[in-house]
């Protein structure tokens, strides 16, 4: 059953689907596990000395939970997803920002995954006080299929800035290079779902035409990766 959207119509190029399915780059598909292990973030870059957060660390930030849609680049949206956690911007001013060097100037900052997946998302873009660092989804604790120990939930970013199973945060100055998990094209330094920032280089429609019939495929692989490496959720 579809969600009543009535009131707001789906952001350009998006179609409803009424699944939330584990996805990703196919390369990534083989590479669950059933349990991801605790939370422990290794934090470097622009700090006096790379450190370790635990959830420890967490218990001196307040939660909060929100109900957000979720947008893949390949077309795909689920709607209505409510998640639990921290914001992001809380956790970076408690946690992070007394650690950083006296003259920092952090302006990228690369989230790290236990599967090998990283992203990089502008500081300034994600100190929007709707960027949380997720430990739960629809009032569960969150499963590894989506992202346990915790992932990143951007709702303005495409899925792919949506960073899973976190375990590093580096931050970084103006001029780091980064280095995508996937082809150059396919990562908008921004990614912003309002202004259709998909990849580079091709105009968004082609994108679109391209990425939908890899979907259902896609799918399947992610399915497949669960149950040849330890599911333990549906
Ligand atoms: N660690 C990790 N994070 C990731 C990915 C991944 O493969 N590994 N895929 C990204 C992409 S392309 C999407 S659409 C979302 C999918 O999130 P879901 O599996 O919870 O639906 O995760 C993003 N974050
Ligand atoms: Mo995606």
């Amino acid at each position: 059953m579809k969600s009543d959207r009535a009131a707001r119509p789906l952001p350009i190029g998006q179609r409803e689907i009424d699944e939330f399915p584990r996805f990703g780059l196919s390369q990534y598909a083989n590479r669950y596990r059933g349990d991801f292990g605790p939370i422990k973030i290794n934090i470097s870059g622009e700090v006096q000395q790379p450190f370790e957060l635990t959830k420890d660390d967490l218990k001196n930030i307040s939660r909060t939970d929100m109900t957000s849609d979720f947008h893949c680049v390949t077309t795909w949206t689920k709607c209505g997803l409510h998640w639990g956690g921290y914001r992001f911007v809380e956790f970076f001013e408690k946690l992070i920002k007394p650690r950083l060097n006296s003259n920092h100037s952090v302006h990228w900052v690369v989230f790290k995954s236990l599967d090998g997946y990283r992203a990089r998302m502008l500081l300034s873009d994600i100190l929007d006080s709707n960027i949380l660092i997720a430990d739960e989804l629809n009032g569960e604790p969150l499963c590894s299929k989506h992202g346990a120990p915790l992932r990143l939930v951007a709702p303005a970013h495409y899925g792919y800035k949506n960073p899973k199973h976190i375990n590093a945060i580096e931050l970084h100055t103006k001029d780091y290079s980064f280095k995508a998990p996937l082809l150059t094209f396919m990562e908008h330094p921004r990614g912003r779902v309002e202004y259709e920032e998909r990849g580079l280089f091709f105009p968004a429609w082609f994108l679109r035409i391209i990425y939908r019939p890899l979907i259902q495929s896609t799918i399947k692989k992610f399915k497949m990766g669960m149950l040849a490496n330890g599911k333990t959720e549906s």
